[in-house]
C-alpha cells in the first residue's frame, strides 16, 4: 500500500506540471480520478474545484494560493487569479505577472471581436506596432512589448469606447488590466430639399436633464444629405440652418434606441425678400471691382445701370404691365423668392407707367416733404444681353430722387431732402427760391450722382437716382 501510495504520488507529481491535462478533465473524470486514488491508497488531501465544466485536480503537495484552481506548481501567475492562464508571448508569464505584456478585457455592449491598436510613442509622435482582436470574453492581451511608453485604445465604428484611449509603459512597474466599457452608437441622417440643398447648417443637440446641449454640427453635401454619427441611445434635437431660408419642419426630435435613424428630412424654403421689380447692375455699385456706397447713379437713362424685371425666368417677357403690378411702395411685390446665379428676364429704358408709380412712392400726395426710399433690390450681370440678367446678390439702396415728366427749367429739382425715417434733414439749398438748375447741380455734387461714365447725373425725365446703402450688400 505504502508503495502504491508513494507511486501514485509520484504519478501525481509528473501530472502537475501538466496544466492542459488537467484542464481537459471533466468533473466526473476529476472524481473518478480521486476515487481511483483512493481506491489505491493514497492518503492524501484533493482539491477538485469546478472550473467553468472542467475539473481540476491538486494534490496535497500542491496550493493554489490564488483559487483561481490551477495548481500553484502549474500556475503560470500563482498569486493572481486567472484561471484561463492567457500567455500572450509564450514565455510561461501568464500576462497577468508579466511586465512586458498589456492585457484587459472589453466589457458592454460588446465583447468579441472588438480591434485595438496599441501604438509606441517615440519624441511624440504615435505608431502602430500590433492590433489585437478580443476574444469571446472580450479579452486581449499584447505581450513581449520592448520597453518604452504606448498608447492602447480599441477600434470599431459602431461603438464607442470609455476610455477612449489609457496611456502606459513598459516595463509596467504595477501590473494592472486596462479594461474598456463599450457603448452602442448609432447614426442620425437625412435629407434637405426644396429651395436649397448644399451647405446648411445641420445641428444636433442632446436632450438630458430638461436642457439641450450642443453636440455636433454638420453641413449638407450638394445633394442635400447629412449625417451624424457616433451617437448614443438617447433623445436629440435636430435643427437645419441657413441664412435666406426657413425649413419646414423647424426642428426634429430624434429619440435613438437600438437602431440607426434615417429620413430625418427637411424641406427648405427661401425667404422671400420683398424686392421692387428693379434689378441693379453690378458695375454700377462698384468701383475698381469694389463695392462702393459713395457713388450713386441714374436709371432709366438707357444705360448699364439697373433694368427693370417682372422676376421672370430668362426668356421671358418684360411688359410694362407686369412690372407696374409688381411696385409696392413700402414691401415690394416679387411673387417668388429670387434664387443667386439664376437668370431673371430684363429690359432696359424707361417704362414709363412703373416709373410714374414708383415716382408716387417716393413723393406720396406730396404733404409731406421728400424723404429717402430704402429698397432692397437684386444685383444683376448687365454684361449679357438686356433681356436677360444673372442675379450675383441684394444690395440695399437709398433712392434719393425721382423724376417725373421732361422739366426743361428744373422746376422740381429738389430744395430738401430728409433721411427715410424723417428725422434728419439730409440736404436743403440754402437758396431754394428760383434756380432749380443751381439746386440741382449742388444736389448732384452732395450726393456724388454720377452717370455711368463718371459725369455728373444729368437732369432727365422718368429717372430714378440712387446710392447703394453703406450698411451693407451680399454679393455671392
Ligand atoms: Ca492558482
Ligand atoms: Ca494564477
Ligand atoms: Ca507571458
Ligand atoms: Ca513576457
Amino acid at each position: 500500500m505504502a508503495i502504491e501510495s508513494a507511486l501514485l504520488k509520484l504519478i501525481a507529481k509528473m501530472l502537475a506540471p501538466r496544466f492542459t491535462l488537467y484542464k481537459a478533465l471533466s468533473m466526473a473524470t476529476a472524481n473518478a480520478l480521486k476515487d481511483q486514488l483512493t481506491i489505491n491508497g493514497f492518503t492524501g488531501d484533493f482539491y477538485i474545484g469546478d472550473n467553468n465544466g472542467s475539473g481540476i485536480v491538486c494534490c496535497e503537495s500542491e496550493t493554489d494560493n490564488d483559487n483561481d484552481l490551477i495548481c500553484s506548481g502549474t500556475d503560470n501567475c500563482p498569486n493572481v487569479a486567472n484561471p484561463n492562464q492567457e500567455d500572450a508571448d509564450n514565455d510561461d508569464i501568464g500576462d497577468v505577472c508579466d511586465a512586458d505584456t498589456v492585457y484587459g478585457t472589453i466589457s458592454g455592449y460588446v465583447q468579441e471581436g472588438v480591434s485595438l491598436n496599441i501604438d509606441a510613442y517615440s519624441c511624440g509622435t504615435g505608431e502602430t506596432v500590433a492590433t489585437m482582436t478580443t476574444n469571446a470574453e472580450g479579452y486581449y492581451a499584447f505581450g513581449g512589448l520592448e520597453n518604452g511608453k504606448y498608447g492602447i485604445y480599441p477600434q470599431n465604428a459602431n461603438y464607442i469606447f470609455s476610455p477612449t484611449v489609457v496611456a502606459l509603459e513598459i516595463p509596467q512597474t504595477n501590473i494592472q488590466p486596462y479594461d474598456f466599457t463599450a457603448s452602442e452608437i448609432h447614426s442620425i441622417s437625412g435629407t434637405v430639399t426644396g429651395d436649397v440643398q448644399e451647405g446648411v447648417s445641420v445641428s444636433i443637440y442632446r436632450n438630458e436633464c430638461g436642457s439641450n446641449t450642443l453636440l455636433d454640427t454638420v453641413t449638407t453635401d450638394s445633394n442635400g444629405n447629412y449625417t451624424f454619427t457616433s451617437i448614443l441611445k438617447g433623445a436629440y434635437t435636430v435643427t437645419p440652418i441657413k441664412t435666406g431660408y426657413t425649413f419646414s419642419p423647424a426642428n426634429q426630435s430624434v429619440t435613438v434606441s437600438s437602431a440607426d435613424k434615417t429620413g430625418v428630412d427637411f424641406t427648405a424654403v427661401a425667404t422671400v425678400q420683398p424686392f421692387m421689380p428693379i434689378a441693379i447692375c453690378e458695375d454700377s455699385i462698384l468701383s475698381d471691382g469694389q463695392y462702393d456706397c459713395n457713388i450713386g447713379r441714374v436709371f432709366n437713362d438707357n444705360t448699364d445701370t439697373a433694368r427693370w424685371t417682372n422676376f421672370e425666368g430668362c426668356g421671358g417677357a418684360v411688359n410694362s404691365s407686369d412690372v407696374s403690378r409688381l411696385i409696392d411702395c413700402d414691401a415690394g411685390a416679387n411673387p417668388d423668392p429670387i434664387g443667386l446665379g439664376g437668370g431673371i428676364a430684363t429690359t432696359n429704358g424707361i417704362i414709363s407707367t412703373a416709373s410714374h408709380r414708383v415716382h408716387d412712392c417716393f413723393f406720396g400726395d406730396g404733404t409731406e416733404p421728400p424723404r429717402i426710399l430704402e429698397w432692397t433690390l437684386p444685383v444683376i450681370e448687365c454684361d449679357s444681353a438686356p433681356t436677360c440678367g444673372v442675379v450675383v446678390g441684394t444690395v440695399n439702396v437709398d433712392i434719393v430722387w425721382i423724376t417725373e415728366s421732361i422739366d426743361p427749367a428744373f422746376y422740381n429739382a429738389p430744395t430738401e431732402l430728409w433721411s427715410a425715417d424723417g428725422e434728419a434733414l439730409l440736404w436743403q439749398y440754402a437758396d431754394n427760391g428760383t434756380n432749380g438748375e443751381a439746386r440741382w447741380a449742388d444736389f448732384v455734387v452732395y450726393f456724388n450722382l454720377q452717370d455711368v461714365v463718371g459725369g455728373a447725373a444729368p437732369y432727365s425725365s422718368k429717372s430714378i437716382y440712387f446710392k447703394p446703402s453703406c450698411d451693407d450688400v451680399d454679393f455671392k
